[in-house]
């Protein structure tokens, strides 16, 4: 069994509402349990900034489906929300990527290959990831430094 921390963002149309049906989808996978969602944030675009501002969260799930899996799930809860691929860091109905990972053992789990990188690359210089992830993760630490840390960090520059 793993648990999974999933950085869910929208920034087009109905942005609740594309996630919170994803939310409602989620739970009806078998082989997803014990679905949880932060508080749901607006935020100021990050990257590439013409854009709306976007709605964030984090979800927290426990599932038997091993990473690549889970990965093929989340896409396909993208693609019900009519997610296209236009611009690399661009607006999208609803983007649902994998931020952290852990095992039974609660031991962090790190994927790297061409479809997947976990820990997430940039989840740890992004308030809106770890605002609400601190929610669900008040003591996490990462790289001898706590998210509370981290966040008051990243709030200064
Ligand atoms: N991929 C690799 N690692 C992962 C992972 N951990 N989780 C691959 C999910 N997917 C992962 O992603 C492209 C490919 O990344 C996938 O096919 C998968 O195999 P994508 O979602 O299709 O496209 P993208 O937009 O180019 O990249 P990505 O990573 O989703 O974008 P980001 O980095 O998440 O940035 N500002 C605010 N305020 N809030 C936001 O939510 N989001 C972005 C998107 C930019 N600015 C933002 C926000
Ligand atoms: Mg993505």
């Amino acid at each position: 069994m793993y648990t999974y921390y999933i950085s869910v963002g929208s920034n087009i149309g109905d942005k609740r509402g594309y996630i919170n049906s994803a939310f409602e989808s989620l739970q009806e996978y078998e082989t997803v349990s014990e679905v949880i969602s932060s508080s749901l944030i607006e935020t100021e675009p990050w990257g590439y900034t013409d854009q709306a501002s976007f709605i964030n969260g984090i979800w927290s799930c426990k599932s038997t489906l091993a990473p690549l899996q889970m990965l093929g799930l989340l896409q396909s809860l993208e693609q019900r929300a009519g997610r296209e691929r236009l611009i690399h860091w661009g607006p999208r109905t609803l983007d649902l990527d994998i931020i952290l990972a852990f095992d039974e053992d609660k031991t962090i789990i790190s994927v790297c290959n061409k479809r997947l990188t976990i820990p997430h690359p940039y989840f740890w210089d992004r308030i809106f990831v770890l605002e609400p992830l601190s929610e669900l993760l008040p003591t996490f630490t990462y790289k001898g430094t706590t998210i509370g840390e981290r966040l008051a960090h990243l709030s200064l520059l």
